[in-house]
């Protein structure tokens, strides 16, 4: 049987990184079948010309995974595969906790055939060899323990997820009229993907609009140092082969959940020469630790991304997040910025003691700090959470099925002191501010005197982010914003043609420095 994973597009950027569930499933499918994987983030395609696809490549089964943010989405291209007797299996966070709406038990329209609920690694290839058999039944649940949990992987032995060869071109970051120029830059960067890696699953914290401790559980799984390793030297290995650049996002919930797991993680990654520039989540708490953030450095760790919510302790202590202290935020960054490590700070606006003037009041002390990425959301109570259950029982959802009319920064409750129209208003506020051409430009001077690989990497990673909530697709868009950017690109270039007059005065060769190395391209 042919399979295809697909993932439905966000609406806002298109290829990001690609989602780990879908070459997670495809490893794990048992032989004898082929998948395919579309990310629609990467690989636009409307409802018929997905079906159209199915029907030229004769798929038997769709596996599409989705997001609470995405649903009403993915529900619309379930109904299309189905109306053309394509049979439609969805698993993923929201269909686990709301598997009635998605079978059209709750007197809504049936999208699924099947649905896969919670961690679907071992019950997936069951799902495959009962659609090949034609014997799909409705819900796929993992075995239940002695005490009616659901029996979790454990992570060891880890799927074998082949990176070394998986065709990723259509989640290639680099615009393609960008590609020729790029391909020039140092070791090459006319491909740059970022790839998603896990070393562990679960998260006890239990934050109050959290998905994460309800679905993969209060306890944590890692995967062995070996078999994480073994993944990044692969990816090295392809990079110096194809002249591309890898990045890896590690997606645990929270990296250094256990500090002492992770710096022998890093150690080993360390001793075998496996070190790739990563991205991962960190809470501030425990970034304290200088010999945790050496490691973090010299393992290839540039941006670690800080859910720091808000800069309020009560809105921390509504949400149950009070282990995270606003006033140790400043000292954090510094200690990562020491190491030349930035972090994407993520905030939530619409918190029950936020007022208007909050996009203010929090750009202005975060523009007080080290620069970084920061991004912005709303209060969204997800199906199942403690917050959706707390704001049901009082009668504060004002759209208590918010995902199925998904409106963006439109919340579906209105915080105490804000109506839901200010807290949208502040939150766009908020990420306009923080991704201008001027404050780019100031985050820029304010690094000078970092090594110029990280401001340019800086740079582009805030073209990136601004790219995650504004609609930044297409050539024309890019362009758009590399000319309103023209100053920080031109104090860079500027910066790039004097070390390479330096470096070409110099009498005797000597080691290129890596901000040498990437700047390669300007001597034409
Ligand atoms: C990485 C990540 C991202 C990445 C992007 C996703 C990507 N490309 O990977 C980034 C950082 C961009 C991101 C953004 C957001 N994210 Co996010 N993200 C994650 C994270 C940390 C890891 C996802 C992952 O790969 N997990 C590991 C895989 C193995 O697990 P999985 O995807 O759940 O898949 C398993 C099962 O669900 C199932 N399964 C999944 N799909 C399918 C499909 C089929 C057919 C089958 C059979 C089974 C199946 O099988 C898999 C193996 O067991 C999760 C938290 C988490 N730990 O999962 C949050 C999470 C998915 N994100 C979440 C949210 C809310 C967001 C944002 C909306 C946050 C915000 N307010 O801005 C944004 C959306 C931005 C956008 N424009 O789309 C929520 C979703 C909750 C919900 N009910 O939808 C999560 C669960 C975290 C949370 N705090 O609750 N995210
Ligand atoms: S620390 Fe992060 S993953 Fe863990 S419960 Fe809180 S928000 Fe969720």
């Amino acid at each position: 049987m042919k399979i295809l994973l697909y993932n439905p597009d966000n609406g806002v950027t298109r290829n990001f990184m690609p989602h780990l569930w879908m070459f997670l499933l495809q490893a794990l499918t048992p032989e004898g079948h082929e998948v395919l994987l579309v990310d629609g983030n990467a690989r636009a395609m409307t409802r018929a010309e997905l079906v159209k696809f199915c029907q030229d490549e004769n798929i038997g089964l769709v596996g599409i995974g989705s997001m609470t943010r995405m649903i009403a989405r993915a529900y619309q291209f379930a109904d299309a595969l189905r109306d053309a007797g394509i049979k439609v299996v969805m698993g993923g966070p929201h269909v686990t906790e709301c598997f009635d709406e998605a079978l059209g038990r709750d007197g809504g329209p049936r999208h699924a055939d099947a649905v896969a609920l919670g961690e679907a690694d071992a019950t997936w290839p069951q799902i495959v060899i009962d659609a090949a058999n034609n014997e799909l039944k409705e819900i796929y649940q993992p075995e239940i323990d002695e005490k009616g949990s659901d029996i979790k992987p454990s992570l060891q032995p880890y799927p074998h997820i082949p990176w070394e060869s998986i065709d990723l071109e259509q989640f290639s970051l680099i615009p393609k009229f960008l590609r020729p120029l790029m391909s020039r830059l140092g070791k090459g960067w006319g491909k740059f993907f970022v790839v998603p890696i896990e070393t562990g699953r679960g998260c006890p914290y239990g934050c109050e609009f959290c998905t994460v401790t309800g679905f993969f559980g209060d306890s944590i799984r890692f995967r062995t140092n070996e078999s994480v390793v073994d993944e990044l030297l692969r990816l090295k290995e392809r990079g110096k082969r194809e002249r591309g650049q890898f990045a890896v996002f590690f997606i645990d919930d929270n990296l250094a959940i256990n500090k002492k797991r992770l710096k022998s993680l890093l150690r080993d990654i360390i001793a075998a020469g496996a070190e790739l520039p990563w991205v991962a989540q960190i809470s501030a708490n425990l970034l304290a630790d200088e010999e945790l953030v050496d490691l973090i450095a010299e393992s290839g760790g540039r941006w670690i991304f800080i859910g720091m919510e808000s800069i309020d302790p009560a809105n921390m202590a509504d949400v149950n997040k009070s282990f995270s202290k606003p006033a140790n935020y400043r000292a954090v960054l510094d200690g990562l910025a020491r190491r030349n490590i930035y972090a994407i700070t993520s905030f939530i606006f619409g918190m029950d003691n936020d007022t208007v003037g909050v996009a203010d009041r929090t750009v202005d002390e975060i523009e007080s700090w080290q620069p970084g990425l920061p991004v912005f959301g709303q209060l969204t109570p997800f199906p199942s959470t403690p917050l959706y259950k707390r704001l049901e029982a009082a009668g504060r959802l004002e759209r208590p099925r918010h995902w199925l009319d998904f409106a963006q920064f439109v919340m579906a409750h209105a915080p105490q002191k804000m109506s839901i129209e200010e807290a949208r208003t502040e939150t766009i506020h908020a990420w306009s501010r923080s991704y201008s051409p001027e404050r780019n430009h100031a985050a820029l001077v304010s690094i000078a005197d970092a090594p110029i690989d990280t401001r340019i990497s800086h740079l582009f990673a805030r073209f990136f982010f601004r790219g995650i909530y504004f609609p930044q697709i297409g050539s024309w868009a890019w362009i758009k914003l590399l000319f309103a950017n023209r100053r920080s690109l031109l104090l860079l270039s500027r910066e790039g043609i004097r070390i390479l007059l330096a470096r070409r005065r110099r009498p005797a060769p000597e080691p290129i420095a890596p901000e040498i190395d990437q700047i390669e391209y300007l001597e034409g």
